[in-house]
C-alpha cells in the first residue's frame, strides 16, 4: 500500500449491481440502501454518489416538500454514517418523459420535465451538502441522424445549463462526456466539447467536467490526456476511474483490469497535475462481473482502489529524472522500456 495518499474515495449505490445485461436477468439479490452504506463503511470509502432517485426513491411520485425532507433524512444518515455525498446527478434516462432525450428532447414538454428534475436535483445536492451535479447526458444524442438537428441540441443544452446555474449560485456543473451508448451518437462526447458547451453558458466558471476513464476509450481518446486537457483548464472536478476493453459494449471494469499502462498515466497526470487538493473525489464507477458471486460483491471496489494505491507508489518511485535524460536524448525506445520495467519490477 502507498505510504502517504491524499487521495479520498467514493462509489455510487449503483455500483454495487445485480448482474443483469440485456440476455439475461440478475445473478445476484438485491440490497438496500443500508446495507450497501454500512459496506461502503466496511471497505474505508469516504463518500457515496448519488443519482436524485438513489437519495429519494421513486422520486416522481413524491412532493417536493417530501422529497427535500427526505434528503434531509438521508443526510441524517450519512453524517451519523461519517460518509460525505459526492455530488447528486438526475437521472434522467428512466422515465417514460426521457424515451427521446431529456433536455434536447422534440417535445416542449419532456424538456420541461428534464429541467424540473434537474432543479429538484441540485435543491437536493443543497441538502446533501455537495456543491457538485454531474450530468451524465445519457440520451443527449440521436439513434438517427434526421430525427434532431445538431445545432438547436446545442442551444437547448446550453438553456438548460443556464437554468440550473441561475437557479443556485453554488451549484457547480459537471458534465461526464461519452460519446455512445445508449445512443448511437452523443453530442457531448469528449472533453473539448464539454468545454465549448460550458463556454456558452452564463457562467462558464462553474461549468466543468467529469471524466470516466471507459467513456474516452470509447471515443478513442486517452484517458491520461483527457485527465491533462480538463485540468489544463481547471476544469476537473471530479473521476470515475475503471477500464474499458476496446470499442465495445460500456464494460465498466475494475480500474487497471485492461490496460494497467493506462491506468499508471491516469494515476501519474492526475497526481502531477495536484488532483484531490481542491477537495476533488477519486470515484471508481466499476460493475462486478455478472459471475461474481455473492460473498465476493465487493471485490470489483475494493481492487480498484489496491490497484491505484499500487499505482500511487509507482508514480512515488517512477524515475523522473531517468526519463528525463531520456527525453532529452530522444531515446523513447529506452523510455518505453523503463515504463515496461517499472511496472512489471
Ligand atoms: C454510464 C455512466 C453513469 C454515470 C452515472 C452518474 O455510462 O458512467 O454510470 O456515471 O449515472 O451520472
Ligand atoms: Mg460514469
Amino acid at each position: 500500500m502507498a505510504k502517504k495518499s491524499h487521495f479520498r474515495f467514493c462509489f455510487g449505490p449503483w455500483n454495487i449491481s445485480e448482474g443483469a445485461d440485456p440476455y439475461g436477468p440478475t445473478t445476484r439479490p438485491a440490497q438496500s440502501f443500508d446495507w450497501k452504506l454500512s459496506a461502503l463503511k466496511k471497505l474505508g470509502f469516504d463518500a457515496m454518489m448519488f443519482h436524485d432517485d438513489d437519495a429519494v426513491p421513486d422520486i416522481d411520485s413524491k412532493s417536493h416538500s417530501q422529497v427535500l425532507k427526505e434528503a434531509r433524512q438521508l443526510r441524517r444518515r450519512l453524517d451519523d454514517a461519517g460518509v460525505v455525498a459526492e455530488m447528486v446527478a438526475p437521472r434522467l434516462w428512466f422515465s417514460p418523459n426521457t424515451i427521446d432525450g431529456a433536455y434536447t428532447s422534440n417535445d416542449r414538454k419532456c424538456r420541461q420535465y428534464a429541467i424540473d428534475r434537474s432543479l429538484q436535483s441540485i435543491d437536493i445536492a443543497r441538502e446533501l451538502g455537495t456543491d457538485i451535479l454531474v450530468l451524465w447526458l445519457a440520451r443527449e444524442g440521436t439513434y438517427l441522424r434526421e430525427s434532431k438537428s445538431g445545432l438547436r441540441s446545442v442551444e437547448l443544452l446550453v438553456e438548460a445549463f443556464d437554468k440550473m446555474l441561475a437557479h443556485d449560485k453554488k451549484i457547480r456543473l459537471a458534465i461526464e462526456p461519452k460519446p455512445n451508448e445508449p445512443m448511437d451518437h452523443a453530442y457531448v462526447p469528449t472533453i473539448g466539447h464539454v468545454l465549448a458547451v460550458a463556454s456558452q453558458t452564463r457562467d462558464p466558471k462553474r461549468t466543468g467536467a467529469l471524466i470516466e476513464s471507459a467513456h474516452c476509450i470509447l471515443a478513442g481518446l486517452d484517458p491520461a490526456d483527457e485527465i491533462d486537457f480538463a485540468m489544463s483548464f481547471g476544469k476537473l472536478w471530479s473521476v470515475h476511474l475503471n477500464d474499458q476493453n476496446g470499442l465495445k459494449y460500456d464494460q465498466d471494469k475494475p480500474f487497471g483490469s485492461t490496460n494497467l499502462r493506462s491506468a499508471f498515466n491516469q494515476v501519474r497526470v492526475l497526481m502531477r497535475n495536484g488532483y484531490g487538493r481542491n477537495g476533488e473525489f477519486v470515484c471508481f464507477d466499476v460493475h462486478p462481473f455478472r459471475t461474481t458471486k455473492v460473498e465476493h460483491w465487493l471485490a470489483h471496489l475494493d481492487n480498484s482502489r489496491r490497484t491505484f494505491l499500487r499505482l500511487v507508489e509507482k508514480v512515488q518511485t517512477f524515475d523522473e529524472k531517468q526519463a528525463q535524460r531520456l527525453i532529452a536524448d530522444r531515446d523513447y525506445q529506452a523510455l518505453d522500456q523503463m515504463v515496461i520495467e517499472h511496472l512489471l519490477g
